[in-house]
């Protein structure tokens, strides 16, 4: 079973009533920014929960050991290499007693329902890939927010994949998608995908009020937080730059779990590192949006 081992400050933080946010740490290694933007987004998304009176809890392997909560002086072990693990994986990171393993949406939402944390804050989810219908590439990331009871807030998914069969998804397997004061389904990079999201919320107690009465224990609801205003990348500059990075993809055959992080460099390069600052803004505004969230849980 998942056990993980949970950090003294999470521990007491739980233990006592205080609000709780779990982060990945794929986002923070170097298969979700470069370097030195990896570490400044750890600095910003954990600042930013600290400031508002959160404990975060990065979620990662480190030797073997599944952790949710890093100390700081452990921060440095995943902005270095890291192995990109969805939740299966992380018993084969165990099992082989991987150095370091970066955990993804799915992974780290099993973590935090393992250690109990309800809040879980990252940049986009990964979701139905184009041509699933050829390929299968759905990611684990859908199913894990319908297998555990956490409450995770994104930017959408990113704009590369087939977001309405990701919307798709998401009904059939019955996790409710909650837009941030925004009718639209976010596409990461930009405010809306042109899709509605089913169901606007005002507040972090409107949030709470639908997690509590949801009818499934063990499923998650997704809180989707348009990137700000200010931070948007153009639309149609996106969409020659996404088209141009799929089409490489499958010239030089990239498949699987590398296909997220290919596509995400190449964005990066073709926006001429417009995309990072925009993806550091985005990640931290959920933070700040799942620190609301958390401390309203747990006012309730
Ligand atoms: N979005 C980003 N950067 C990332 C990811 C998403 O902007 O690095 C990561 C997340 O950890 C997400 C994972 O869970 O990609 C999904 O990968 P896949 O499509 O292989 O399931
Ligand atoms: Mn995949």
């Amino acid at each position: 079973m998942l056990t993980p081992v949970v950090s003294t400050e999470v521990f007491e933080a739980i233990a006592s009533g205080r609000p709780v946010v779990a982060l990945e740490s794929t986002i923070f290694s170097h298969l979700g920014l470069p370097s030195p933007y990896n570490a400044e987004a750890l600095d910003r998304c954990t600042r930013v929960l600290r400031d508002a009176g959160v404990v975060p809890a990065i979620t990662a392997v480190l030797d073997g050991v599944i952790r949710l909560g890093l100390r700081d002086d452990e921060h440095q072990r995943i902005l270095g290499p890291a192995r990109k693990m969805a939740e299966r994986d992380l018993a084969v990171a165990v099992a082989q007693r991987w150095d370091v393993g970066a955990t993804t949406v799915s992974a780290s939402v099993a973590i935090a329902a393992a250690g109990g944390v309800d809040v879980f804050a990252t940049g986009g989810i990964g979701g139905v890939h184009r041509g699933s219908e050829l390929t299968g590439d759905v990611s684990a990331d859908l199913d894990a927010l319908a297998s555990h009871p956490v409450i995770t807030v994104c930017a959408g998914a990113k704009a590369f994949l087939d977001l309405a069969r990701t919307l798709e998804y998401l009904e059939t397997y019955g996790v409710p998608v909650l837009g941030w004061q925004h009718d639209w389904f976010p596409a990461f990079y930009t405010r809306s995908s042109g899709l509605p999201v089913p169901h606007r919320v005002e507040s972090a107690a409107d949030v709470v009020a639908v997690f509590s009465n949801r009818s499934r224990e063990r499923t998650g609801v997704l809180v989707t937080a348009p990137i700000p205003d200010g931070d948007q990348l153009d639309q149609s500059v996106l969409d020659a730059v996404v088209a141009d990075a799929l089409s490489d993809c499958e010239r030089s055959g990239v498949v699987g779990a590398a296909v997220t992080p290919f596509v995400l460099g190449r964005i990066a390069e073709a926006t001429a590192g417009r995309s990072i600052p925009a993806n550091l803004a985005l990640a931290e505004n959920n933070a700040r949006v799942a620190a609301e969230i958390a401390t309203a849980l747990v006012e309730r």
